[in-house]
Order: C-alpha cells, then sequence, then structure tokens
C-alpha cells in the first residue's frame, strides 16, 4: 500500500512538470467593468507563453492585445497604466521585437464576436506576468510607436493576472 502511494505522489509530480505553470484570467468590458466577456488562459510552454482565448461579445477583426503594468482595470481600463517594460526600453515593438515585454500578438475577433485563436509569445513566462494586467484595446497594432502604441486606441476589456 505504502509503495502504492510513494508512485501515485511519484506520477503526480511528474505530470505537474509536464504541464507547466497555467493562469486563468478572467476578462470584463471596461464599459462597466462588470461584464464578463470570458477568459484567457495563460500557460508555459517550451517556445514561450501560450494564450488561448475564450472570449465573447468582441467586435470583429484585430485588436491590440497587452500586458499592462497595473493589477488594475479600474477607470475604464486606464487604471492599468502603460504596456508592461521592465527593461524600461521605452519602445512599442510587438511581440518579436526587442521593446516592452508586454507586447502580444494582436488578438483576433471571428464575425460572431468570438475570439478563440491562441497566440504564442516567445519573450513572456506566466511568473512575469502575474500581479499585473491584460487589455484588449478598440483598434489594431501594427508593432510600432507610429501611431503611438501600435494604434490601438482606447481601452475595450481587461483582466487582473492573479
Ligand atoms: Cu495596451
Amino acid at each position: 500500500m505504502r509503495k502504492l502511494l510513494c508512485l501515485c505522489l511519484l506520477l503526480s509530480g511528474l505530470i505537474n512538470a509536464a504541464f507547466a505553470a497555467s493562469v486563468t484570467i478572467p476578462l470584463y468590458l471596461t464599459s462597466d467593468g462588470t461584464t464578463s466577456i470570458g477568459t484567457v488562459t495563460a500557460t508555459d510552454t517550451k517556445y514561450g507563453l501560450l494564450l488561448t482565448p475564450a472570449l465573447k461579445d468582441l467586435p470583429p477583426g484585430t485588436h491590440g492585445f497587452h500586458i499592462h503594468v497595473n493589477p488594475s482595470c479600474a477607470e475604464h481600463g486606464m487604471g492599468a497604466g502603460g504596456h508592461l517594460d521592465p527593461h524600461k526600453t521605452g519602445k512599442h515593438l510587438g511581440p518579436y521585437g526587442k521593446g516592452h515585454l508586454g507586447d502580444l500578438p494582436v488578438l483576433i475577433v471571428k464575425q460572431d464576436g468570438t475570439a478563440t485563436l491562441p497566440v504564442l509569445v516567445p519573450r513572456l513566462t506566466v511568473k512575469e506576468i502575474m500581479n499585473h494586467s491584460i487589455m484588449i484595446h478598440e483598434g489594431s497594432d501594427n508593432y510600432t510607436d507610429n501611431p503611438p502604441m501600435g494604434g490601438g486606441g482606447a481601452r475595450i476589456a481587461c483582466g487582473v493576472i492573479k
């Protein structure tokens, strides 16, 4: 019996190692701060941070999608502050550049208002995004500072990562 217990503990340890850290983030419209639009699940993989959205009630098209620095969605998303930029680059260069670490690939929303297509963020981990926030913008993102912050504009949905 004791042997079996040991084997079980060993196996569960192996399973934990195989399935790395993960966090599910609830998102809400910034218009009222309380209307749920679903979740984004962040998981560490050997290729980077995989973000899997299960979202609804969004405008179709591509949207700027970022990790913002403050763990707050208050004041229509403005409480989240700027993009996560621990290395103080001051540059918005997208997920594959050397600027803000919080610059994610654009979020793609289908005609029916849902977003389910995962994106991979090579420079981030679950640990690095904890106690920050995730933001969806009204506009898209051209991964440059012209226009500022890739042209995302208004903050339409937000979730605190904890
Ligand atoms: Cu943003």
